[in-house]
């Protein structure tokens, strides 16, 4: 008999993605929804998505939602799990929501140790709004607020954000991947599942950071995008566990 190697995710619902071909969130939904299954979370999961590109998460994941402001999810996220401790609460944000206004609640959520996970997509731009330089922005890359190619002097470096919250002493488990190609999706797969297993025992604060490809903004083809994650963005942002263990780094 044949084997059924792929299915619709019980957690995604009939619903066509607005996303732009070759865009990462859309790869990245799916990952969650297939873990949610896979660990029977899915009932449990409380979605705080962002503004952003995936402020429409909740026409896609089947999961309850509670939307945040821009940047306020972390802070959001504290109070749905402190209030019902037994759900799987995890916060799905862009990296102009969480590395530029939403530093502040982040860090210090994580350093409170909450037991909440935080979904990080880094596409180096703000994509909705139309490519503005986020604080993950390369040196160099063109934006629509830097079209002459972000210089440090003048627009600082890239953030390191994971690993800024890898030094909360309350954060337990970090670790950046990415969804350009089939080795790294199954790895991000892996990632997402042992964030959500760190909450599922208790252990406090857990986050993995997706490079993912913004064909639109970075105004590249899907498949160069994808190209250009390996070839430029990893050499800033490497690819790695950053932290897996309680305490400072
Ligand atoms: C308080 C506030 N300021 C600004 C905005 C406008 N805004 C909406 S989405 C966004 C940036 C989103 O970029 P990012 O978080 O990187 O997500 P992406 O769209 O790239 O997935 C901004 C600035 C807003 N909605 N609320
Ligand atoms: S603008 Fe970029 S991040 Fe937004 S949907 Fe299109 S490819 Fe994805």
């Amino acid at each position: 008999m044949a084997e059924k190697i792929f299915k619709w995710p019980k957690y995604i619902k009939k619903a066509t993605f607005h996303y732009c071909p070759g865009c990462g969130h859309s790869i990245i939904h799916r990952l969650i929804a297939e873990v949610l299954e896979e660990l029977d979370i899915g009932k449990l999961a409380i979605c705080v998505p962002p503004a952003g590109c995936a402020v429409l998460a909740y026409h896609y994941l089947d999961v309850d939602m509670g939307e945040a402001a821009h940047g306020r999810a972390a802070a959001v996220a504290t109070g749905i799990k402190r209030m019902l401790p037994d759900r799987i609460v995890f916060t799905y944000q862009g990296d102009g929501d969480i590395a530029a206004i939403g530093t502040a609640e982040t860090i210090h959520a994580a350093n409170r140790g909450e037991n909440v996970t935080t979904i990080f997509v880094n596409n180096g731009v703000y994509g909705m709004t139309g490519g503005q330089m986020a604080p993950t922005t390369l040196e160099g890359q063109h934006s629509t607020t830097t079209p002459g190619g972000r210089e440090i002097v003048r627009d600082g470096a890239p953030l390191d954000l994971s690993e800024m919250v890898a030094i909360a002493r309350g954060s337990v488990f970090i670790e950046r991947t990415a969804v350009n190609t089939p080795k790294n999706i199954r790895a991000t797969k892996k990632a997402i599942a042992k964030a959500f297993r760190i909450q599922m025992e208790g252990l406090g604060f857990s986050l993995v950071e997706i490079l993912s490809p913004c064909p639109t903004n970075w105004k590249l083809s899907p498949i160069d995008a994808a190209n250009r994650v390996t070839e430029t963005m990893t050499k800033i942002f490497p690819l790695k566990v950053i932290k897996d263990g309680a305490g400072q780094i």
